[in-house]
This record gives C-alpha cells, sequence and structure tokens, in this order.
C-alpha cells in the first residue's frame, strides 16, 4: 500500500469479549430507558393490532361461510379493518417519532463524549491514532452504532408480538402450532453462529473505510510535496489501492449480513406449506386453515427480526468497541490525584535524571539534567534531532517521561494541577498551527475577557499590528486552515501575539528552521525583545540573533547536554558549539554575508 501503509495499521487497538460489549452497551442506553420503553410500547400497540386481524379475518370468513352478510355487519367488519388499520398507523408514527427524537440525542451525546476524551488526551495518543482514523471512529463508527440503539426496543417488541401469536395458534391447533416453531431453534442458533463472523467482516470493513478516511487526509496534507514532487498520479493510484481494499470489506460485510435473508423467507414458505399440506390433511376448517396461514407469517416477522438481533448487534459492536476504544484510552500525562495549583515559579526548573523516549526501541533522554533559574533567558541549540523540541514538549507536559523528574521549585511538576500548570506557560511551536477563523480569534483563543485593545496590545508587541492594518478587514480576516493566507513570518508573529496575551511567566519558542527575510527576521528579533522582558524563556533556537542575546546557551547531542555558556564562552571551548556555529550560524553574521557578497 505503499505511502498510506501506515493508514491501514490499526494501532492502539483493544478487543473486548461479547460479554463485556453488551454490558457496556446496556449502560450506554440506560439513561435512555424511558424513550426504549416507549418505543417497544407503540411497538407492541402496533403487535395487538397486527394480530388482531387474522383473527378478524377469521371471524369474517366464518360469517361470510353461512350465507349472505347483512349491511351492519358489513360495515361494522369495514369499521373494525379500519380501526386496526389506524391504530396501526397512530402507532407506528409515534414509535417513528420517539425514534427520530432519541437516536439523534444518543449519538449527539456519543459523539460529544469521545470528542472531550480526546481532548484529555496527550501527545503520545496523537502519535499512534492518525486524524483520519479518528475522523472516521466520531464520524462514520457512531452513526453506525447509533442504529443499534433502537435493536434493544424492536427486539422487546418483536418478543412480545411473538409470544402474542404462539399463545394463540397454540390455543387453535397445537399440532399446527408446533410444525410452525420447529424450525426456530435452528434459526437461532444459526444466527448465534453467525454473529461472531458478522463481527469480523464488520469489524474489517470499520478499518477499511477507516483507512480510506485516513489516506484522504493525509493525501490533502501533503498535497504541497505531491505537486512538488509530480507524484499526483502516483498517490492517486495508491489511493485506488486503500480504496480497492475498502470495496472488497464491503462486499464481505454486505453478503455476509444480506444472504440470510432470503434463507429465513425460504424458511418462512417451508413452514407455510407444511401448515397448509398437515392442516388440509388434518381436515381443518378454512377459517383456521386461512387465519393460521396468515398467523405463521405474522409470527415469523418478530422471529426474523429477533433472529437478525444477533448479526445486528455484532456489527454494531464492532463500530462500538472502536468507539470504546477511545473512551478507554487512559492518557499518560495526568495530574497527581492531590494535585496543588501552581501560579507561579519561585526559584527554579529542575530536570533530574530524567529518562525519556517516544518508543522504547529509541531512548531520546537517559539521565537528563538541567537546571533553569527564573527569569533565565536559555537558548538550546543542537544538530537536527539530538532533542530539543522533545524537552520542551516534556516541559510542557506532552508526553510523560519515563524516569527521573522535572521539578518547579523542587515539587514535581506532577503534583501540579495540569490545569494550572499549562497556564504557567506559554509556547510558540516549532511548526506553527493556525485555526481556519478570523485573526482575531486566533490570537485570543477562546478567551472572553480579551477586548480588541489587549489583542492590539500584543499585536505591537510582536511588532505585526503593522500588517493586519493593512489588511481590509483588519483583525475580522479571516485566515485559511493552518493559516495558509499569511506568510510564514506572519503566521509566526500571530502565534507570539497568541502566546504574550497569556502573560505567561514561562515563553517556551521553538524557532522554525524556514529562514525569514531579513527584514521579517529584524521584526522578530524585535518582537522577541519585548516578548522576553520579565519573564523565564526556554528558547530552542536557529537564529543567530536570538542566541547571541540569551544568558546562556545550551548545546544538546544526542539526546544529552554536551556543552554550556555564553556564546563567548562556547565560542572559546572551541567545541561542539564552535562547530555548530562554523557549520550553521556564521552564515547569518553580517560579515559573513558581505565577505560573501563582495567575493
Ligand atoms: C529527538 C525522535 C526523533 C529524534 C528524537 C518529535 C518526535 C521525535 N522523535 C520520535 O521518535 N517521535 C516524535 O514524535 O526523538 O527529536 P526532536 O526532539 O524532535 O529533535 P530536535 O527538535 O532537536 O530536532 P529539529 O529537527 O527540530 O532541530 O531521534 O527521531
Ligand atoms: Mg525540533
Amino acid at each position: 500500500m505503499g505511502l498510506f501503509r501506515s493508514s491501514m495499521r490499526e494501532k492502539h487497538e483493544r478487543s473486548y469479549s461479547d460479554r463485556e460489549l453488551f454490558r457496556r452497551y446496556i449502560k450506554r442506553l440506560a439513561s435512555y430507558r424511558k424513550n426504549i420503553m416507549l418505543i417497544a410500547l407503540f411497538i407492541v400497540i402496533q403487535a395487538i393490532a397486527t394480530v388482531a386481524l387474522p383473527a378478524l379475518i377469521r371471524y369474517l370468513t366464518n360469517e361470510l361461510d353461512g350465507g349472505s352478510p347483512d349491511l351492519v355487519f358489513t360495515i361494522l367488519a369495514a369499521a373494525g379493518f379500519l380501526l386496526l388499520y389506524i391504530i396501526n398507523w397512530i402507532a407506528f408514527s409515534l414509535q417513528q417519532m420517539q425514534s427520530g427524537k432519541y437516536v439523534p440525542f444518543f449519538l449527539e451525546e456519543m459523539r460529544l463524549d469521545l470528542f472531550k476524551k480526546l481532548q484529555e488526551q496527550d501527545m503520545t495518543f496523537f502519535d499512534e491514532y492518525m486524524s483520519g482514523k479518528l475522523n472516521s471512529i466520531i464520524v462514520n463508527d457512531t452513526l453506525d452504532f447509533s442504529s443499534t440503539a433502537i435493536l434493544i426496543s424492536n427486539t422487546i417488541g418483536s418478543i412480545v408480538i411473538s409470544i402474542c401469536t404462539l399463545g394463540i395458534i397454540f390455543y387453535f391447533n397445537w399440532i399446527l402450532a408446533l410444525i410452525t416453531v420447529a424450525a426456530i431453534p435452528a434459526l437461532f442458533l444459526l444466527m448465534f453462529l453467525l454473529r461472531r463472523l458478522a463481527k469480523r467482516v464488520s469489524k474489517n470493513y470499520r478499518e477499511a473505510i477507516s483507512s480510506v478516511n485516513s489516506a484522504m487526509v493525509e493525501a490533502i496534507e501533503g498535497i504541497q510535496v505531491s505537486k512538488s514532487f509530480g507524484q499526483e498520479l502516483n498517490i492517486v493510484s495508491q489511493f485506488e489501492d486503500v480504496n480497492q481494499n475498502y470495496f472488497s470489506a464491503w462486499m464481505k460485510l454486505t453478503a455476509t449480513t444480506h444472504f440470510w435473508r432470503p434463507l429465513l423467507n425460504t424458511i418462512t414458505s417451508i413452514i407455510l406449506c407444511l401448515v397448509l399440506y398437515f392442516g388440509i390433511d388434518m381436515n381443518i376448517s378454512v377459517d383456521i386453515l386461512i387465519m393460521f396461514v396468515l398467523y405463521v407469517q405474522t409470527f415469523f416477522r418478530p422471529v426474523l427480526q429477533l433472529a437478525r438481533f444477533f448479526p445486528e448487534l455484532s456489527a454494531g459492536m464492532a463500530a462500538f468497541e472502536r468507539i470504546l476504544s477511545i473512551f478507554d484510552s487512559e492518557p499518560n500525562v495526568k495530574q497527581k490525584r492531590n494535585a496543588q495549583p501552581i501560579d507561579d515559579i519561585k526559584e527554579n526548573i529542575q530536570f533530574k535524571n530524567v529518562n525519556f523516549w517516544y518508543d522504547r526501541d529509541n531512548v531520546v533522554f537517559e539521565k537528563l539534567n538541567l537546571t533553569i533559574r527564573k527569569g533565565e533567558k536559555l537558548a538550546i541549540v543542537g544538530h537536527t534531532g539530538s532533542g530539543k523540541t522533545s524537552l520542551v514538549s516534556l516541559l510542557s507536559r506532552y508526553y510523560e517521561y519515563q524516569g527521573g523528574d522535572i521539578l518547579i521549585d523542587e515539587q514535581s511538576i506532577r503534583n501540579y494541577t495540569l490545569d494550572s500548570y499549562r497556564k504557567l506557560y506559554g509556547k510558540v511551536e516549532q511548526d506553527v498551527y493556525l485555526f481556519p477563523g478570523s485573526i482575531k480569534e486566533n490570537i485570543r483563543f477562546g478567551r472572553k475577557d480579551v477586548t480588541d485593545e489587549d489583542i492590539w496590545r500584543v499585536l505591537d508587541i510582536v511588532q505585526a499590528s503593522e500588517f493586519v492594518h493593512r489588511f481590509p478587514n483588519g483583525l475580522e480576516t479571516i485566515i485559511g486552515s493552518r493559516g495558509r493566507d499569511l506568510s510564514v513570518g506572519q503566521r509566526q508573529l500571530i502565534s507570539f501575539a497568541r502566546a504574550i496575551l497569556l502573560n505567561p511567566k514561562i515563553l517556551i519558542l521553538d524557532e522554525a528552521t524556514s529562514s525569514v527575510d531579513a527584514f521579517t527576521e529584524a521584526m522578530i528579533q524585535e518582537a522577541l525583545g519585548k516578548m522576553l522582558e520579565d519573564r523565564t524563556a526556554i528558547i530552542v533556537a536557529h537564529r543567530l540573533s536570538t542566541i547571541v542575546n540569551v544568558d546562556r546557551i545550551i548545546v544538546m547531542d544526542n539526546g544529552a547536554i554536551v556543552e554550556e555558556g555564553t556564546h563567548e564562552e562556547l565560542l572559546d571551548l572551541q567545541g561542539k558549539y564552535a562547530s555548530l556555529y562554523n557549520q550553521y550560524f556564521v552564515h547569518q553574521t553580517l560579515d559573513w554575508q558581505e565577505q560573501s557578497y563582495s567575493k
């Protein structure tokens, strides 16, 4: 499957026993028991009206047999029919109305719960779940699962109809009644056995549709890369594979869930033939025989519904299993039960013998030690992949570390409430993400107490008010997803403003490697100077202009801090920093640029 192979990988998967699934299913439905009972009641009313019909027909046949009926009788009989149909119709409409109210509610509640659960997760979860798959669970699986929500009501209704019909036919002729029920045990056994197959094919189907979603999302995310490499056709053909896989999973699902329908109809027909044959053989009266034939049909309709219960439930459960796997994903990053709030840093931040890995096979930090004083401006430099982003991600509690501890004022950061802890930080990510919406909303980011003046003030601080003013709609300018309508530098300034608005005690900046033009560079530099005032700042630095101005630079190599000091001190060391400087940073000095232009 080439590029999309990983989108077809289902990690984080859990499986549940049928019992466990059913228990959780019932629990989920518990708060809707009133609706379920009401729907079942309307089904039962329909059932009674339906069950009464053959009896009425039998009565009529009996009367007609005796000679020409009088007018009153005919009118009464017609009225009886009409009444039964009207009752049926009203009960059916009420049942539909109830389902129409409750199923969307059920769906909405489940989607909301899932969405909340996603927000609780830390980054490990999002590294493992592709966004396409999550999208598929929240949109498709919940929709399919919610269709099982009325399964229970249908089943209750069906049980009641079957029992009523059974009682009536046994009352009239127990031999014919026995013939009628003879096939039932076999039918149920078949359906019970089918449930595993149904669950398996449904599960494959769900995985296939989620792969299509993931592939679609990844392909759109990567569209620029595909275009720049002229690989659009190649991507299409790889998508075709994923799509083909979905197609065959779908075919299997349809085949499994539908092949038994004609089978069940055949069984009903055979039973009908047998009832007719033995009925005639036993010489029973025509009216009873007609009634019996009608009751066999009335009886089998709910039985078919009941028999479908297992395969339908299993198919729904395949969706439910995926939904539960999200509900049951416990975030790794958790606050301790008696966690305390924190509102400022008094002394320092300490990394003590911190061990960390994303993946057990690739350890990022082993016994990492670092102390950052309050108010210090610290720069982290190092080759790509040396662990700079990982260090600040740990501090932001995106990931849980596996060994050692990170302390603020001698207290483990795990002892602080997550909410208050995260409020200490303002963070500008390496890969700036802006939401599709107005510039104002992106900076304000949900905070209600922020006025336009506040926003202009932070835009001033980060030197961005000028370009925002130039947009005809100013703060209300709508930017595309990921901020596509802005230049890279502009996006960065907006994300600076967003971070500064929070007035954080600690500012974390993961500079993007992409170089901006000299003018923006100067703007960012000036913005930075103001942003860092009176704060503790940790900057993953890619710009010379940033590193020369900080209090201390640490040099990372392969997950370890190998050197530290100021720019001059480190240059004098003639070690790792000096070589990094000569590789990266020297190109950014004015001297170097003047030299190279004059050549
Ligand atoms: C440090 C690995 C990566 C590297 C090491 C983000 C991330 C990193 N890694 C993972 O296995 N999974 C992940 O999700 O961790 O990576 P880093 O901290 O991102 O490095 P950096 O910030 O110094 O690099 P750069 O390129 O941003 O300058 O071995 O494989
Ligand atoms: Mg990085």
